[in-house]
């Protein structure tokens, strides 16, 4: 038997040399290294293979629940791509009356002539919108390690003294963030384990501070309605961003309809002849039909010209639904939760999204 003090460094679960099917596993020579990490870690770092766990939304909950009872600074991130789909609805909830700090992570995949300043002031306007009261909005890039330094500096003065929770939703790249301020500090690199899959982080991890003080790493929350949980693990690359976004202009016809893969279909009723700026990673296929041919060409092509899907995930892929959107205002986002968003222009068109039953669409201010 081996004490419950073993955790690994990669993830934060509890060490265990016993069962190589459970949660923990490591063999018993990985105990006598000086950097512990499971099996899980080891195969995800070395051959980017996930392992599935057994843990509930439940169970990130409870941990996250003991975040209130502290005394400390919450760093919230989310994912500037998919900011409404990487967004923790209710964290004021469990942060007790702890201070929130917005990050606002990936910065790097937008477009290089988005004004920062302007964003930060968007994400302050939709923060509060959404009912967090955010001190201070940062942006960064923690792949890139792009506003790094300035931010740490940042939090290192506004957590006075204090520990600092990292929170917030799966692969938004808390520990990302985390590693990059490691690696800034200490010179050592990819400490904790990051992977494209949701998930990664399993339990708290604590990376001590200079004052006896730790920067605390944390399960991401699980949101359920974001495009992530529908797709198949290998096509999860095709639909999250590597590099900068290229903006894909459409000018459309009323009557046309753009599909995104097969995982979304964008249908332009109403509203005259207009251009469409799509935001989706680079490598997912746009097809444009004509309306009233798309759900027979759907039917006919989904899982081999509109993919992903795979054809061999039909059976367990959801059927796209529906909503209609009507345009008001100048610059407008269509959104599309973790696949990206559709910008309009000019007021007066009316819209329809889909996506596969489960995800979220919605209608915001333009990001950009
Ligand atoms: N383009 C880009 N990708 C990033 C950035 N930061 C993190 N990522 C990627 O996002 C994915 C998730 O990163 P993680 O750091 O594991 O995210 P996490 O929030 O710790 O995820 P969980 O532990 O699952 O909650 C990985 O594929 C990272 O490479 C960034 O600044 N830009
Ligand atoms: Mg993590």
């Amino acid at each position: 038997m081996i004490d419950q003090q073993y955790l690994c460094m990669g993830c934060g679960v509890k060490v265990q040399t016993e069962d190589p099917e459970k949660l923990g596993y490591a063999p018993a020579s990985a105990l006598e290294k000086e950097t512990i990490i499971c099996q899980r870690c080891f195969r995800l770092k070395h051959y980017n293979e996930v392992q599935d766990v057994e843990l509930t939304d439940d169970d990130f909950l409870k941990i996250l629940n003991e975040i209130g009872k502290t005394d400390a600074l919450i760093v919230m991130i989310v994912d500037i791509f998919d900011f409404n789909g990487s967004w923790l609805p209710g964290l004021h909830r469990f942060v007790g009356n702890n201070k929130v700090v917005l990050v606002g992570n990936k910065v790097d995949l937008l477009p290089k002539s988005v004004k920062h300043n302007k964003l930060i002031h968007w994400m302050k306007q939709e923060a509060r919108e959404l009912g967090l009261r955010a001190e201070e909005v940062f942006l960064v890039s923690a792949a890139k390690g792009l506003f790094i330094k300035e931010t740490a500096a940042a939090i290192d003065v506004m957590r006075n003294g204090k520990d600092v929770y990292v929170v917030g939703c799966t692969n938004v790249g808390k520990s990302t963030f985390i590693n990059r301020i490691i690696k800034e500090v200490t010179g050592e690199e990819d400490v904790i384990t990051t992977s494209h899959f949701p998930g990664t982080t399993l339990d708290i991890i604590k990376i001590p501070l200079d004052d006896d003080k730790s920067l605390i790493d944390s399960p991401g929350i699980i949101n359920h309605h974001q495009m992530a949980h529908f797709i198949d693990k290998k096509d999860l690359k095709v639909i999250t961003p590597k590099k900068e976004i290229k903006p894909k202009v459409f000018q459309l016809n009323e009557g046309q309809t753009l599909f995104f893969g097969g995982l979304a279909r964008f249908d332009y009723v109403s509203g005259g002849r207009r251009s469409f700026v799509c935001y989706v990673s680079n490598e997912i296929n746009i097809h444009r039909t004509k309306t009233e041919n798309a759900a027979e060409l759907y039917d006919k092509h989904v899982g081999e010209m509109l993919t992903p899907p795979r054809q061999e995930q039909l059976d367990s892929f959801p059927d796209l639904v529906k909503q209609e959107f009507f345009v008001k205002e100048a610059k407008t986002d269509i959104v599309f939760s973790g696949l990206g968003w559709i910008t309009v222009n000019d007021p007066g068109a009316k819209v329809i999204a889909y996506v596969p039953r489960g995800v979220q669409t919605l209608i915001r201010k333009s990001l950009i």
